[in-house]
């Protein structure tokens, strides 16, 4: 397979580069093929993001915390490679592949609120380039670093072109203190190339502790003093949608209430995977797909 034009090069320089994002708008579709009104779509395209109060109802979230209390005691699972533990306290911190692994979970990303919104988002079909649950337990949850989730797929994935969006779902209630999510809004317009060559491997280690991939400081510096900071909250059942690009991160968790969040990933049928960008092989079917099928 051979690789198109390469937009956004990053883990091959001596010095990190802050490049423009390139043709690529974050959202492809208008108001009258989806869910999203023309101002959530203004919104999302100045920000990179668009939060929703409430995405379940009541039952349908009673029903979701179920889900994920089951497969998170599924003995199944048990040594499976697509379950990530914490480092220091062996916790699940990721369960990926959740949309295969759970029926209800898998009639969830169908469903039009869910799928809808993503091919409203992306203006065409869409297909799961992945999904997890990023559990997050209290009492040592440990924090995922600033990154933008376009960089490692990009270089790891062979992922073309910034037309992606995600969703991550609450199913517990994310409080400012156990780990909530922050973006810095507005930062899905640069991209920022990192230093660092791609290790053999190194889903192994970036899914407990991401060192490659991760921006420098300076860069860090420069976005979260034009873009600020916004830490989301919400109850169980909200959601937030967020652009392949947006700069990211979350703190650790010391309270004893666990932040666990269903992530799904959604990819234009349009920018299907290429060879990777910086990295010897492509990752794992369950961490960037390639043997997908259109959403319906
Ligand atoms: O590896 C992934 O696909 C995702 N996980 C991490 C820790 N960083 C990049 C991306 O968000
Ligand atoms: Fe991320």
């Amino acid at each position: 397979m051979s690789s198109p034009i390469d937009l956004y090069p990053t883990r091959r320089f001596k010095e990190p580069r802050l490049v423009y994002r390139t043709d690529d708008p974050a959202v492809w579709g208008g108001p009258g093929d989806g869910p999203l009104t023309a101002t959530q779509l203004d919104r999302h395209e100045l920000d990179g993001f668009t939060a929703v109060p409430q995405l379940l109802e009541p039952t349908e979230l009673a029903d979701a915390q179920a889900e994920l209390d089951r497969v998170m005691q599924d003995p199944a699972l048990d040594g499976d490679e697509r379950v990530i533990r914490e480092r220091t306290t062996d916790e699940v911190r990721s369960v990926f592949d959740v949309h295969k692994l759970s029926p209800f979970f898998a009639a969830l990303v169908r469903d039009e609120r869910i799928a809808g919104v993503a091919r409203q988002i992306l203006g065409s079909d869409v297909y799961i380039h992945q999904s997890r649950i990023n559990y997050k337990p209290g009492f040592g949850g440990a924090p995922f670093e600033w990154h933008s989730d376009f960089e490692t797929w990009h270089a790891e994935d062979g992922m073309p072109r910034m037309r992606a969006v995600s969703l991550s779902l609450a199913l517990t209630e994310n409080y400012h203190f156990n780990g909530s999510l922050m973006i810095m809004p507005g930062s899905h317009q640069t991209f920022v190339s990192c230093v660092g060559e791609t290790p053999e491997d190194n889903h192994k280690a970036s899914l407990v502790k991401q060192e490659i991939g991760t921006p420098d400081h300076g860069s860090l510096r420069l976005l979260a003093d034009k873009h600020g900071i916004h830490q989301f909250t919400g109850k169980a059942g909200s959601a937030i949608w967020f652009d392949c690009n947006c700069m990211h991160g979350s703190n650790g968790n010391i309270s004893p209430f666990p932040r666990s969040n269903l992530f799904i990933v959604f990819n234009s049928v349009e920018n299907a995977l290429t060879d990777p960008f910086a990295a010897e092989k492509h990752r794992p079917e369950y961490l960037g797909s390639r043997d997908w099928q259109v959403l319906k």
